[in-house]
């Protein structure tokens, strides 16, 4: 059995109802084979970014697991696949979405997935979450500032 690996999901969705889709795989994330759920963000509301439709629900999580990261990809589209994720064109909207963001210290290059994740510095989507449950990410979603994207954390009920 592989050593466990911290790694950092990015959680999103802006078709059908997001804060149900994101609730439901977080579930199915954390009953994934040795793997479990260290720490989630808050879901933040937040206006898409180079992308048309509604706004999106994003959230981060952290988990620690002994997946490999390909098998880790595959399950998360198994579970994108399970909420109705259809694949059309590039940003289009979506029921869900499951992206790696960082694996431990991984660095991958292949085809199917580049980690870290080629665009979380520049999003406020994924970096306020990390920043929740990863401190040492604040500054860099600071940096970003909150006026460029719009993104407000919601309350939880
Ligand atoms: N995901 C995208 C493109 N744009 N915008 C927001 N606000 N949230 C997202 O999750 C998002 C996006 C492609 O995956
Ligand atoms: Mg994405
Ligand atoms: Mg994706």
């Amino acid at each position: 059995m592989r050593e466990p690996v911290d790694a950092f999901i990015a959680l999103g969705a802006n078709l059908g109802d997001p804060v149900q889709a994101l609730t439901h795989a977080m579930a199915m994330v954390g009953g994934l084979p040795h793997t479990h759920i260290t720490r989630h963000s808050s879901f933040y509301r937040s206006a898409p970014v180079e992308a048309t439709g509604p706004d999106y629900v994003n959230a981060v999580i952290a988990v620690s697991t002994c997946l490999c990261a390909p098998d880790m990809l595959e399950q998360l589209q198994k579970i994108e696949q399970s909420a109705g994720r259809e694949r059309s064109t590039r940003n289009a909207p979506r029921t869900l979405d499951l992206d790696v963001l960082l694996f431990g210290s991984a660095r991958i290059d292949s085809p199917a997935l580049t980690v870290p994740h080629p665009r979380m510095t520049q999003r406020a989507f994924v970096l306020y979450p990390l920043a929740e449950i990863a401190p040492e990410w604040t500054e860099m979603a600071h940096s970003l500032g909150m006026a460029a994207q719009r993104i407000e954390r919601i309350e939880p009920p």
